[in-house]
């Protein structure tokens, strides 16, 4: 870790398969960052316990979320990439975050509103403090800067106000960290109902791209999706959500300003525009998928990239761990 550098974490859940939103939200902005910050991308395992997971599938898909980090360009020289579950401070600092924050603070969270509304016969307390063991995850490598897509804003916020509460107790010691957010891709929409998220948890396959849905599928999808009444192809979220998505996916995809994609499209139509929308969909996801499906064959490279990496972030962890043992007042002995 190179100390002159600032320090960036995120991580996604193994929950299900990778979609285009975690793509243009999250996993796209991951690799722009490696060479100017001392980066950590987590596979937060222990986070997808919150709602049942069947285990084999689980260790399946890390290895999978693995993969498709190495395919979309993080090198593994550069970047931690590694599991939650084999850095046991995660789960420690949660415990002593967990005291410093209020159950006032977790109830307003809207995921936990959502979540127990969408799985109301499993309503456990981790899904309640789901957002501490963010809060740890973050704050243990006093990181600056957080890469998320708008749905982890609230969480963040969190984050930095359980830091803060920490720091005006015992002194500084945490990093407050800061929201990283794209512009164009902070929420993508799904792709048949563009009033709410696209989600990988989603029942309706329709609703998103995977990130390993072939060519044809890809652009099947985007020719089905939906659209509005008119005709012309203008940003215009409250009114026109449907093509608002669209613009935003290739504006984003493309790293063009929707103004751009207004002009390139003007007189269009919507047709036209989806197909298009589909194709440069496609040819990005390309290559990825091509390495992804290499990678993820190989297993003895992909735990050979784990060992090491948690090795890394267990010695990194370890030193604020210690740090925030000795300041509540434990005998440290670690
Ligand atoms: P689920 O859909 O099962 O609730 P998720 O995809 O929202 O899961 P994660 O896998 O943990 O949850 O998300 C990883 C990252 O992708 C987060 O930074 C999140 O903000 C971002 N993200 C998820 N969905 C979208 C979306 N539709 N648009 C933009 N960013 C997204
Ligand atoms: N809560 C996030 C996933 C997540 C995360 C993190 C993101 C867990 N720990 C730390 C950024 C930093 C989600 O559900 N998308």
């Amino acid at each position: 870790m190179d100390p002159d550098k600032k320090t960036i974490f995120s991580g996604i859940q193994p929950s299900g398969s990778i979609t285009l939103g975690n793509y243009l939200g999250a996993l796209k902005n991951f690799g722009k960052l490696q060479d100017k910050y001392n980066c950590y991308y987590c596979v937060v395992d222990m986070h997808t316990l919150t709602v049942r997971q069947d285990p084999q599938a689980l260790r399946e898909r890390s290895y999978q979320l693995l993969a498709l980090y190495l395919a979309c360009g993080l090198d593994p020289d550069k970047n931690v990439l590694f599991m939650q579950s084999h850095v046991s401070g995660h789960a420690e600092l949660s415990w002593i975050l967990g005291c410093y924050t209020y159950i006032g603070e977790l109830s307003r969270m809207t995921q936990f509103k959502d979540k127990s509304q969408r799985h109301a016969d499993n309503v456990n307390g981790g899904l309640f403090t789901y957002p501490v063991l963010m809060a740890a995850d973050i704050l243990l490598y006093k990181t600056h800067l957080v890469p998320i897509g708008v749905d982890q804003k609230q969480h963040l916020e969190l984050a930095r106000n359980i830091a803060e509460r920490f720091n005006n107790i015992y002194g500084e010691t945490f990093v407050v960290p800061e929201p990283f957010i794209p512009q164009n891709s902070a929420k993508i929409m799904s792709l048949q109902e563009p009033e709410k998220k696209m989600s990988k948890s989603d029942t309706n396959t329709n609703n998103f791209i995977l990130l390993t849905d072939p060519e044809d599928v890809i652009i099947k999808k985007f020719k089905k999706a939906v659209t509005d009444s008119g005709c012309e192809i203008v940003y215009d979220e409250e009114n026109k959500p449907g093509i608002s998505n669209l613009i935003n996916i290739y504006a984003s995809i493309n790293d063009i300003s929707r103004d751009d994609v207004m002009k390139e499209f003007e007189g269009s139509r919507y047709g036209d525009f989806k197909i298009a929308v589909g194709t440069s969909v496609a040819s990005a996801l390309a290559p990825i998928q091509k390495k992804y499906f290499e990678y993820i064959e190989d297993k003895g490279y992909l735990n050979s990239i784990f060992n090491k990496n948690a090795e890394i972030a267990r010695e990194n962890a370890n030193k604020t761990l210690k740090e925030v043992y000795e300041k509540v007042g434990f005998i440290v002995n670690r």
